[in-house]
């Protein structure tokens, strides 16, 4: 390698460090981009475990920890809502909060008999919801 070369390489491994720093801010959403329950509407009647197929609309579905524009993976928040405060910060992970961060577009639910809320989320590649977040309307289902 010439003494130039070694230099134009420094260069550009400065420049791909700097881009995969944490970003300070949420991502920007891109216009229009929507998710949605692709195969559940609001007052259906299921039997535990369903399929849940989340649709995207306007964007990529991306692996967690991959920064690509436009792109983004599924939250699905079961039964509570999030908080302006959590709509700023990575999601938490629990029974409530799945992440599919493989960038996976279907589950199996489980659930207990009676009424859930379901609501999808995109998260960006650290699992930060967008600015302004892209969420689906609240549905509310009947496990039978
Ligand atoms: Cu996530």
């Amino acid at each position: 390698m010439t003494p130039w070369s070694a230099c134009r390489f420094a260069v550009v491994a400065a420049a791909s460090i700097a881009a995969s720093m944490p970003a300070a801010a949420e991502t920007p959403a891109p216009p229009n981009a929507s998710v949605y329950f692709i195969n559940l509407k609001d007052g259906d009647q299921v039997t535990s475990p369903f399929k849940v197929q989340f649709g995207l609309s306007g964007m990529g579905v991306a692996p967690a920890g991959v920064d690509k524009p436009n792109t983004g993976h599924h939250h699905l928040i079961v039964d509570t809502t999030l908080s302006a405060e959590e709509l700023k910060a990575p999601l938490a992970s629990d029974a409530k909060h799945l992440h599919f961060g493989g960038g996976q577009t279907e589950t199996m639910l489980t659930l207990p008999p009676g009424r859930h809320a379901l609501q999808l989320v995109l998260g960006d590649w650290s699992h930060v919801p967008f600015d302004p977040p892209i969420m689906s309307p609240v549905v509310t289902i009947t496990v039978k």
